[in-house]
């Protein structure tokens, strides 16, 4: 029997790489295998395609890059700016934006290259300006000392990690939040939602350098029409970390109000969450701040890696296909089912149900911390991850919620009718898990687990997993 070009190419890969180290192809392997069987409910993952992969698989890895097409620190990069350039065209048609910086290796890189672009344009151009010289080297000592402790004392205010924010938004485990002076904005605790009177109040109190918007836990879409005014009311600069929800975006589900390019001044976000990409981050922009985006490398980043801008290109070409529309759609729709399964059945979620990717469970419904729930899960064969819940009794890391996505099982093709079971699973292991003498400590029947794996196993036997390629 002859093989498809996937099996093929995967094969030979792995055959090369078990010349060398047999270990790494068998964990190559294993890794397939694992993602094969198991109902990956990360909100944060998905599974790039067959041609993503291959991109980065080469020897564009070897190759230093730094600068931006055309105007690099080193020789020989015609093809690297080749790659780059198409990423970039990609991104700017996708998501209609005036500039795309594909460089960043990650969404915290992101983010600081857009808070140091935002700083430059904001805080170090009028210090020289004032100065009368060019480039910070022009400095006196005095004038350069006074920059620094200016640039080091600005304020950010973004979404509260209880309400669904990012740590990388000024918190401070988080370099942001040693840069930034930062407050929060949270959700209405009867509701849930976020209350944009509030946040304009913590605007005109604060009076943020930066206002951000995102989140990798608020289960609603966002206006940012209105975020733009609060914004624009205090003189800040409108930031969106778009890193969930890009595919949504792109899929044009988020669209008006919904959609963060035409409102905001700078959007950043990862290419692997629900846009299906390589492991990897992206800013757009408008004309204003893209000459300071695109000095993120060396600024922020370490040397570009070309073989992931490679990827970011492929998977950037897939996402404007027509087929992704339909895609960003199905992903919502499953969320959804997700969510009316899970309440239908007595679950409490945080604001009730969802708009987007997520669904967030309020697991003390059940008796449970988010801790004790996550694992009963995992050992059921569903993968999730504790999240906290707004006010969360149980702190960051026992936490009282479960967080639950949607862009893997939709990038297999599991449907509406597949959620409903999903749910069903949920449900019946969280009702059959009782708590521990600690917030990590629970009781599952080992038995009662091994059924729910079987049966999740069995909910994807008809959705398998990159089904071109045959490991052999
Ligand atoms: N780690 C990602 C998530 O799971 O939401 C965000 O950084």
């Amino acid at each position: 029997m002859s093989l498809n070009a996937e099996s093929t190419a995967f094969r030979s890969a792995l055959e090369v790489i078990r010349a060398v180290e047999p270990r790494v192809a068998d964990a190559i392997g294993a890794e397939l295998a694992d993602q094969r069987e198991s109902l990956k409910l990360i909100a944060s993952e998905n599974y790039a395609s067959p041609a993503t992969l291959l991109a980065m698989g080469n020897w564009f890895s070897d190759k230093y890059a730094e600068g931006t097409v055309g105007r690099r620190f080193y020789a020989g990069c015609q093809n690297v700016d080749t790659v780059e350039a198409l990423a970039a065209e990609h991104a700017r048609e996708l998501f209609g934006a005036a500039h795309a910086y594909v460089q960043p290796h990650s969404g915290i890189d992101a983010n600081l290259v857009a808070f140091w672009a935002i700083l430059a344009d904001r805080v170090e151009s009028p210090a020289l300006k004032k100065a009368q010289v060019r480039q910070v080297n022009e400095l006196t000592e005095a004038d350069w000392f006074a920059l620094r402790r200016e640039l080091g004392n600005q304020r950010m205010l973004g979404m509260s990690l209880d309400a669904g924010g990012h740590l990388t938004h000024g918190f401070r485990p988080n370099i942001s939040g040693k840069m930034f002076d930062q407050r929060s904005y949270g959700t209405d605790p009867a509701t849930g939602l976020i209350d944009y009177d509030k946040v304009a109040e913590a605007a005109r109190e604060f009076k943020p350098l930066i206002l951000v918007a995102g989140y990798s836990a608020y289960p609603r879409k966002v206006n940012f029409r209105i975020m733009r005014e609060i914004a624009d009311s205090v003189g800040a600069t409108f930031m969106v970390d778009m890193a969930h929800f890009a595919g949504l975006v792109a899929g044009k589900v988020f669209t008006g109000d919904f959609d963060p390019v035409p409102h905001a001044h700078i959007v950043t976000t990862t290419t692997h969450k629900s846009l299906r990409g390589p492991r990897g981050g992206m800013v757009l922009c408008g004309p204003e701040l893209a000459d300071q985006v695109d000095r993120g490398c060396p600024m922020v980043l370490g040397g570009p890696l070309p073989h992931v801008m490679a990827a970011k290109a492929v998977a950037l070409a897939e996402a404007r296909r027509p087929d992704f529309a339909d895609y960003a759609q199905r992903i919502v729709d499953n969320a959804q089912a997700l969510a009316e399964g899970l309440t239908g059945r007595g679950a409490k979620l945080v604001t009730g149900g969802t708009d987007n990717h997520l669904v967030l469970i309020d697991v003390t419904g059940y008796g449970l911390t988010g801790r004790q729930a996550e694992q009963a899960l995992l050992d059921s064969g569903i993968v999730t991850n504790r999240n906290a819940v707004p006010q969360d009794p149980n702190g960051a890391w026992y936490t009282s919620g479960i967080r639950i996505g949607t862009p893997a099982l939709t990038s297999r093709g599991l449907g509406t009718a597949e959620m409903d079971a999903t749910a069903e699973l949920i449900h019946t292991v969280l009702t059959q898990t009782t708590s521990g003498e600690s917030k990590a400590k629970y009781v599952l029947d080992p038995a009662l687990a091994d059924k729910v794996s079987r049966q999740a196993s069995e909910l994807l036997t008809s959705f398998p997993l990159y089904p071109g390629v045959d490991l052999g």
